[in-house]
């Protein structure tokens, strides 16, 4: 339920809404899509990336000397969490061909076709299996399949929407591959949404030519991810699945390849060592870095852990100054702050209207130019909403939806979001959502080639630890995508490799030869990564709790 206050804001809505509607019905322009000229204004006057504060040169490695987004260079900038004298490396705990570090769809689609192509693949994470960002996606997973669209035309718009700066041998990889990832998570049982006639249900996203979305309602993420882990959980003779066992640092051999990783065991406090052929990441993305102070859509380990070991190993890292900001986050109620409300409902004729109820944007400009209108009109223009906790937002006019498509068009395709609000009386089926932009995805990484390896033999990137695909700025549904093209290449290629290999002795010496540098340049020794999880525990708090600071009691 809205405050009172809000009531009258939410009046302007209903009272523009038979004109917005008329205008949606009518086929004719909503809005005019902006020139590349009033797209680059509004980016750099109102995308966080673009603030002085946002970006700062990186000291060591092998990125030294760019402009990167500056927590993660602070994250960078940091010693290890292990000692690597107390490992005894020739006593490794397990021995695989293939380590998968991070069970998502990605690690999934790693593990099962690194399996298919004869490895026996050890599957770590850091929480349980399928804790991860690709469970929690909503509004679905680009491909060209209708008989009005290509891969051609999908290859254009995953370029426009990333400024051109995508790596094309990897975006034409993704675009090509789609119809079969599609095929193939069919056949494993992922159940599409379908029109009455059989055919796939496609929707439009944002910065795109063609409706090309496939969604499973709005579990999209979760109908994918749990059928991937079943498939996984079904090889138990080929993968093995070691949870709470978040890796913290990469291990090399003699030969200069990475050849598996510390595990650190979240319950016990032990560490284990895996020695390993050939390693993949596929560890995601950094939502929990809260950037800028911004909310997030991500769970709660999306700390950026495999930037930082592939940092530190040695592998380079593209395009880390740019992140992706979802244009609609909640913002109210505040149990639900930064939690992601689906492009979807934008695909499905929502509108977003400023606190006068006038709509400002485009509904479905890319990402980012959605994302800094979004901010420009709370801030500049003071056509925002406040909250009673001092947020701003505007108005996302979902009851459109139902005008649009049917009574009862919520409930069958957005059953997600109508909970979401639903548990705080709020129906988005009668009135609006409040949102603003919220931390969603990391758009650079780890630099692949189209084979997933990095300029390091033996270590594999997919999903969204990895950089290149999407350049600068992702479009929806096409992170579902990535995560099962270049997972399943990973793990093909990863287990290829793997048969030609024989590790030497294993060393942790980058360890040392990287915290070196982190020492000349005179950073704290408390400051260590992977961040493992956020820490939310507030600086007074810590302060009281006294026996954090003696040994041999409880903290
Ligand atoms: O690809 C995404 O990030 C996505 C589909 C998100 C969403 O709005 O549902």
């Amino acid at each position: 339920m809205y405050p009172e206050y809000m009531q009258e804001s939410i009046k302007n809505v209903e009272r523009t809404r038979p004109a917005r509607l008329k205008l949606a019905k009518s086929g004719k322009e909503l809005f005019p899509l902006m020139s590349a000229e009033e797209r680059d204004v509004v980016l750099n006057k109102f995308h966080p990336d673009y603030k002085p504060e946002a970006r700062r040169e990186i000291r060591i490695g092998p990125n030294k000397g760019e402009r990167i987004t500056t927590k993660v260079a602070e994250l960078l900038e940091t010693y290890s969490r292990i000692n690597p004298a107390d490992f005894d490396l020739d006593h490794p705990d397990y021995e695989t061909d293939v380590l998968v570090i991070g069970a998502g769809s990605a690690g999934f689609s790693a593990s099962i076709l690194a399996s298919e192509n004869g490895a026996d693949v050890i599957l770590v994470t850091k929480l349980r299996i399928g804790d991860a960002n690709s469970m929690m996606a909503q509004g679905g997973i680009q491909a060209a399949v209708r008989p009005d669209d290509s891969p051609y035309l999908h290859y254009l718009d995953v370029m426009g929407g990333g400024h051109f700066d995508n790596k094309p041998e990897l975006v034409k990889v993704l675009v090509t591959e789609a119809p079969d990832a599609i095929k193939w998570l069919q056949d494993m049982g992922v159940m599409f949404d379908r029109n009455p006639d059989g055919t796939m249900k496609t929707k439009s996203g944002g910065g795109t030519c063609r409706p090309r979305l496939h969604s499973a309602r709005d579990y999209t993420g979760a109908a994918i991810c749990r059928t991937l882990r079943d498939e996984v959980q079904n090889r138990p003779d080929k993968i093995k699945i070691l949870e709470h066992q978040p890796a913290v640092e990469l291990i090399k051999d003699s030969d200069g390849r990475v050849a598996g990783a510390v595990l650190y065991h979240l319950e016990n406090k032990e560490y284990f060592t895996v020695k390993a052929k050939a390693t993949i990441l596929s560890t995601g993305g950094f939502g929990r870095l809260h950037i800028q102070g911004f909310e997030t859509t991500n769970h709660y380990g999306a700390t950026a852990d495999g930037l930082v070991m592939g940092y530190r190993v040695g592998a380079n890292l593209l395009y880390m100054d740019s992140v992706q900001y979802h244009p609609t986050g909640a913002v109210y109620p505040l149990q639900i702050v930064g939690f992601l409300c689906t492009e979807k409902l934008r695909g499905m004729g929502a509108q977003p209207v400023n606190k006068n109820g006038e709509l400002f944007v485009y509904p479905l400009e890319p990402r980012d130019i959605e994302a800094s209108s979004f901010i420009r009109e709370c801030t500049e223009r003071g056509n925002g909403i406040k909250t009673p906790a001092e947020n701003v937002g505007i108005w996302l006019d979902t009851p459109l939806i139902e005008q649009i498509n049917g009574a009862g068009a919520i409930k069958r395709d957005l059953p997600a979001m109508l909970r979401q609000f639903g548990r705080f009386d709020i129906d988005i089926a009668k009135e609006p959502m409040l949102v603003y932009p919220t931390l969603h995805y990391q758009n650079g990484g780890l630099e692949i080639n189209d084979h997933c390896e990095t300029k390091l033999p033996g270590l594999y990137v997919a999903g969204e630890a990895s950089g290149g695909v999407h350049g600068r700025n992702r479009l929806m549904g096409n992170s579902q995508l990535d995560i099962i093209v270049f997972g399943r290449r990973a793990g093909k290629y990863a287990a290829e490799y793997s048969k030609g290999v024989k590790p030497g002795k294993l060393n942790l010496d980058h360890v040392y030869e990287y915290e070196k540098e982190v020492e000349k340049l005179g950073i704290d020794r408390k400051k260590i990564s992977p961040m493992v999880l956020p820490d939310y525990i507030p600086e007074a708090v810590k302060k009281r709790q006294y026996t954090a600071h003696y040994e041999g009691t409880l903290r």
